[in-house]
């Protein structure tokens, strides 16, 4: 198998017998073939067929019910057959699956809802589950999003699994069977628009030809009741669109410029009618913006709002928004800025604006205290922004299980007003009653048949539409039912992989960055790889302020930053002092001697180097437990993840190396266990006879054993 039918395999399952129980007709309420009952009908035939080898007749209109499985809406069920006893109450999206007694009935609150509940019914089939359940199921929070950082020359910006499946060469790919492949995993999810480019936006997006294009992408996706959105460049107006007016400005208050974008707006809902809105990345890493012409954030973000409120359409627009800093600045910390910028323009903002906020304070890390702006912006509507493509945590050739972290997020109480406020209530609108609020995940799906470039990597995107939907899932949980759904229900298959994914968050923070100095990634460009030296000294403001005797960044109010006073007060003194921040978020709040000792009882440097060689002893086991599996799944998808999880293992123990000896270079202090630059049993590929290869300095040093490593001799 190639990974591409990714969890919607169908795969037949062994004990046929309970076929006598299965329905025997099909009954889709809506007979336009575009439309999500439509579809859902399809993919009941096709999933019952799959599974259990029957075969059942799809009908449209009205049919007899007994023996069937009805997929309609609620509405158009009540007109077919009558009121439905005990009506359940759904919200926009919402449906009522019910196995009870002689009809399945699968009732949308609408068409989405409908389909949604096809796939749940398809999901327990796939997983032998035959119980007898009735249960309505509502979305948490209207906004289910994802963001696709796709150029219009088919390249992803942190994509690891190939070119884009929606772009190339500057337009929308004539053929979107992998849009709509895409659309249809999507909805299984319960996700409900994609932004199909990059943040960093293009503005020839607008030309006439590109908005035909992008109506073709909805075409293809709204069966799957998956809507469109898209990523604006901010000073599109003056940026010579080809067939769009070229003004000389973009201030958001020119009328110009107002005109502009309405007429753009219009354009585009003419061929969209149902685009989901825009994505706004504005004066964030070079990046056009209001503050260009001294109007502030809520005055751009409300400029598209307007133009999109006729439509129905929602501007998400984005925290992240910072400036390069200087380093010789003691206060300076970049951490502080999304609550310098977005706070005091809280209730400023258009009731279609939602902000959406990386779920910490700078950019994707393997730790990070939660966003506090999550706190602080009660009168704006608010979404979390999650990373599915994982560009910090090793890019699809480690193996990272992200629910855990998310989690950690998810269920954070910052407690505003000294009252319970999980950041789950916050995005969803209750806690502040907020109208609109949900997730937006950045995926970044590429052509590769495994969409993301590893076949475990793919539990991600599963378990992000799972708790876009609900956020109190359980990770374990969601984890268990994708791995049946994608390798089948051999215990051993289960155990084995629900291990490695619990095992792999942690592992990658320990040997990879732990105590919460964030992920020692070569922070400059690829964001791979070790590169410890290359956190300090420079603009990025990701810095560990590691010296010879002390490390970690000062957060506090009394002495550093100011960050931790960012945080509800009751948040904020638990983070301010040493003695109640948790050590996982130790050098992330505070600035300690290495000798400092932890609430563990070792040193920081001591942890420092137990953790790395424990993370990377646990990736070592990564190989032999996939290797355990070898005939339990099939041979293509076990051998492509034995290949990632060879190179993880190798890997880690670069990672371990490079960290460990950078500081304890730095330091001076010896492991305990005397394990750091010791390897008696190494064989440095250097000091081999070579033959076509030449020795090479690598850079950063820290990335190769013995800072030496081997090249082909042909490699300049
Ligand atoms: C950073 C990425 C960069 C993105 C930026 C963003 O490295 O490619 O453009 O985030 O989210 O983490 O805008």
């Amino acid at each position: 198998e190639s990974g591409l039918a990714a969890w919607l395999r169908y795969a037949p399952l062994p004990g046929a017998e309970h076929r006598a129980s299965l329905p025997s007709h099909i009954v889709a309420l809506n007979s336009t073939t575009s439309s999500p009952v439509y579809i859902a009908g399809q993919e009941l035939e096709k999933g019952i067929e799959g599974i259990f080898g029957k075969q059942c007749k799809v009908h449209h209109g009205h049919y007899g019910a007994a023996g069937s499985v009805v997929v309609g809406t609620l509405d158009e069920y009540t007109k077919a057959y009558g009121n439905l006893t005990g009506a359940p109450d759904l919200t926009e999206d919402g449906f009522w699956l019910s196995t009870k007694g002689s009809t399945v009935q699968i009732l949308g609150q609408n068409e989405r809802g409908a389909l949604y509940g096809a796939f749940e019914y398809l999901s327990m089939l796939a997983q032998g589950n035959l119980t007898q359940v009735a249960y309505a199921s509502n979305p948490s929070a209207p906004i289910r999003w994802t963001n696709e950082w796709n150029n219009l020359d088919g390249s992803i910006e942190r994509g690891f699994a190939g070119n884009s499946i929606f772009f190339a060469d500057g337009v929308i790919v004539s053929n979107l069977t992998r849009a709509a492949e895409y659309a249809r995993l999507l909805a299984s999810i319960r996700i409900n628009a994609v932004v199909v480019n990059n943040v960093n936006a293009n503005a020839s997006l607008l030309t006439p030809q590109n908005i035909d294009g992008l109506g073709r992408i909805a075409d293809a996706m709204r069966p799957y009741g998956v809507q469109v959105g898209i990523s604006l460049l901010f000073s599109s107006p003056s940026s010579a669109v080809q067939g769009q007016t070229n003004l000389t400005t973009f201030d958001p208050l020119d009328e110009s410029v107002i005109a502009w974008w309405t007429n753009v707006t219009e354009q585009i809902y003419e061929r969209v009618p149902d685009m989901a809105g825009y994505l706004v990345k504005a004066n964030s890493e070079g990046q056009p913006g209001p503050i260009t012409y001294n109007r502030t954030l809520s005055q751009g973000a409300n400029l598209f709002a307007k133009a999109l409120q006729p439509y129905g359409g929602i501007v998400m627009f984005r925290a992240f928004v910072y400036n390069q800093l200087n380093e010789s600045d003691w206060r300076a910390d970049r951490a502080n800025a999304a609550v310098d910028f977005f706070q005091p323009l809280d209730g400023e903002f258009d009731a279609n604006v939602v902000i959406q906020i990386k779920y910490g304070p700078i950019d994707f890390q393997v730790r990070e205290p939660t966003s506090p702006l999550f706190a602080d912006i009660p009168k704006s509507n608010t979404a979390i922004e999650l990373q599915i493509s994982p560009e910090y945590l090793g890019q699809n050739c480690h193996f990272v299980y992200l629910p855990p972290l998310w989690k950690t997020v998810l269920d954070f109480d910052l407690r505003a007003d000294n009252t319970t406020s999980l950041v789950k209530d916050i995005i969803s609108g209750r806690r502040f009653n907020r109208s609109l609020g949900g997730s937006a995940g950045v995926v970044n799906v590429g052509t590769n048949d495994t969409w993301l470039g590893s076949h475990l990597a793919m539990s991600n995107l599963y378990a992000y539409g799972r708790l876009a939907w609900n956020p109190s899932d359980d990770p374990t949980m969601m984890l268990q039912d994708w791995v049946r759904l994608t390798f089948g229900l051999d215990s051993s298959v289960i155990d084995t992989i629900t291990q490695m994914s619990l095992e792999s968050w942690p592992a990658y923070e320990n040997y990879s960055g732990n105590l919460g100095i964030q992920t020692l990634i070569d922070i400059l460009y690829t964001h791979f790889g070790p590169n410890p030296q290359s956190q300090d000294g420079n603009g990025w403001g990701q810095w560990t302020r590691a010296d010879g005797e002390t490390i970690g960044m000062d957060r506090t109010m009394s002495n550093g930053t100011g960050f931790s006073g960012q945080y509800p007060s009751e948040v904020a003194s638990m983070f301010e002092n040493i003695a109640t921040t948790p050590d996982n978020l130790l050098l992330w709040f505070h600035h300690v001697n290495y000798t400092h000792v932890l609430k563990s009882g070792a040193t920081v440097i001591q942890d420092f180097y137990d953790q790395h060689f424990a993370g990377a002893d646990t990736a070592q086991t990564f190989v032999s437990m996939w290797e355990s599996l070898q005939g339990k799944i099939d041979e293509e998808r076990w051998n492509d993840q034995l290949f990632r999880q060879v190179f993880q293992a190798g890997h880690s123990i670069v990672w371990r190396d490079a960290i460990t000896n950078f500081y304890h270079n730095l330091s001076g202090i010896p492991d305990e266990a005397n394990r750091v630059g010791n390897h008696p049993n190494r064989l440095e590929a250097e000091s081999m006879t070579l033959d076509g290869y030449k020795l090479y300095a690598v850079s950063p040093y820290e990335a190769a054993s013995n800072y030496t490593a081997i090249v082909t001799s042909s490699n300049t």
